[in-house]
């Protein structure tokens, strides 16, 4: 007989926290023997402008590398949270974190990628972190490789474009994976996989002189790569630490259709599946069909070595994570574009936005949830959701009841997908302390519970302040969202 559950609430156990990228926190950026990161230059190269995230050739590149200036270069990305780890922890811990998630700078332990040893002073760091949350219960939730990787690299063999790359980052992820192997349970390969199709930060410089789709066969090409290195990561962490966790992570973009004109139901269908063919391939082990067409029709012929199909199929990701911010809508016909930082797709009259035109979708969340927990029946982690805003200062005071208001809503709506069946470890937002943002590089697009003392040109004292929300978020823990 059917034997009805009876779900109800967040799950005891449930992983509350917030998540950061070390690119964007950590500052620090050339001391103790750190390389240079695509992150520390790429962003210069277009005078931190977003939209052309792909917009860059060697050319530019070699040019933001001989410019030593750090002229509107926030502290070459971050708030220094290299130094100030432990403050900022314990303000985590104060909020009741159950965990953390960050990213560890390839380029502090293999300053150029290939060196023979890994530099002890980057691991002895993340030692630090790792002690630091030890001391709080706080649990680590570990991204290999978060928006960057040596520029050294990049130089090299064009980032991910070039196979070389793969033994590079798989001698860095098995030295990390041993290093703090028995600290860390829960581990990401590659943070938004997917924007590899449009950013210059996973697959090297894409010279814009070549036609769509010799661009697109570099960029899927690359990510073939990095499929094959998330697979021998997973397998190198079978092996290290079996009891420990690998993830993969999608930048999820639920995307609706405009009209129920079928043509529109389909392109929807279609636009789903483009972005769930990355976690398809990582979660299942190997390409889907409908790939197929849309590689002949494009003309992208991946070079596959021997042993890949089989290390992908056999080394899938134990568990799934996504960021969610935003969906989209398409139409045949699109009247009038959305255009935000990072996407542009057609405008959701239901919908409102964010400052920076990110359209706003709690109820997107539920459905994205059921969407993926149908599809994979792996356990669903959240590492990422939150708003970018404009906080203004209040007599010491940041009263951002704006940013509580998007939270709540999302927490509601993963409570309802809990209830709906959905099995999903934890929540982490994004940013819970200001950070720099991606795609902008300035300060100014905040996040954070935290409130953090510097402008878009570095300046400031970087003192850390309570926001609202803070007192809000440490309520939501406490009751294990119970009250929102
Ligand atoms: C995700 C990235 C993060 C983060 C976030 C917010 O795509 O994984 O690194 O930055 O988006 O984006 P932004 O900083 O551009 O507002």
């Amino acid at each position: 007989m059917y034997k009805q559950k009876n779900i109800t609430d967040f799950p005891a156990g449930f992983l509350w926290g917030g998540a950061t990228a070390a690119n964007q926190i950590e500052g620090a950026w050339n001391i103790d023997g750190k390389g240079l990161s695509t992150a520390e230059v790429v962003q210069k190269a277009q005078n931190r402008k977003a939209v052309s995230m792909g917009d860059v050739t060697q050319a530019t590149l070699a040019v933001a590398l001989a410019d030593k200036s750090d002229v509107n270069y926030p502290k070459r990305r971050g708030i220094d949270f290299y130094h100030r780890y432990k403050e900022d922890i314990a303000l985590f811990a104060e909020m009741g974190f159950k965990v953390f998630r960050f990213s560890i700078a390839w380029t502090r332990i293999f300053p150029t990628g290939e060196e023979k040893t890994p530099n002890e002073a980057g691991l002895k760091f993340y030692d630090d972190v790792l002690a630091e949350l030890a001391k709080y219960d706080i649990e680590p939730l570990i991204t290999l490789s978060h928006y960057e990787m040596p520029i050294a690299l990049t130089q090299k063999y064009n980032g991910w474009a070039g196979r070389q790359t793969i033994a590079a980052f798989n001698q860095f992820t098995e030295v990390v994976l041993k290093r703090y192997q028995g600290k860390v349970k829960y581990w990401l390969t590659f943070n938004e996989i997917n924007t590899g199709t449009w950013g210059f930060h996973e697959t090297g410089a894409i010279d814009k002189a070549l036609s769509e789709d010799e661009q697109l066969q570099i960029r899927y090409q690359a990510l073939h790569h990095q499929f094959v290195a998330s697979a021998i990561a997973t397998k190198q962490l079978r092996e290290i630490d079996p009891t420990a966790k690998m993830g993969c992570m999608l930048a999820r973009m639920q995307t609706y259709p405009g009209t129920p004109n079928p043509v529109d139901v389909r392109a929807a269908q279609f636009e789903n599946e483009k972005n769930f063919f990355f976690t398809d391939v990582q979660a299942r082990g190997e390409y889907p069909n409908y790939m197929n067409r849309y590689f002949n029709e494009h003309n992208i012929i991946i070079d596959m070595a021997q042993d890949d199909e089989t290390v992908i199929a056999t080394y899938p990701v134990d568990f799934i994570s996504f960021s969610y911010y935003m969906t989209n809508i398409t139409k045949e016909k699109m009247d009038a574009d959305a255009v935000g930082n990072m996407v542009v797709g057609g405008r959701n009259p239901y919908l409102k936005e964010s400052d920076w035109g990110w359209q706003i979708d709690p109820i997107g969340l539920r459905i994205t949830l059921n969407t993926m927990w149908d599809r994979y029946q792996k356990p669903l982690f959240i590492v990422e959701n939150g708003i970018g805003a404009l906080d203004k200062l209040d007599n010491g005071k940041i009263h951002d009841e704006y940013r509580i208001d998007y939270l709540r809503q999302h927490i509601e709506q993963m409570r309802e997908a809990i209830v709906d069946g959905v099995d999903l470890m934890g929540y982490t937002m994004w940013g819970p302390i200001d950070l720099i943002s991606f795609s902008t590089s300035e300060m100014s697009k905040r996040y954070g519970f935290i409130y953090v003392d510097q402008d878009d040109d570095g300046q400031g004292s970087l003192k850390r302040i309570r926001k609202d929300s803070f007192y809000w978020y440490k309520k939501v823990i406490a009751t294990n969202g119970k009250e929102l």
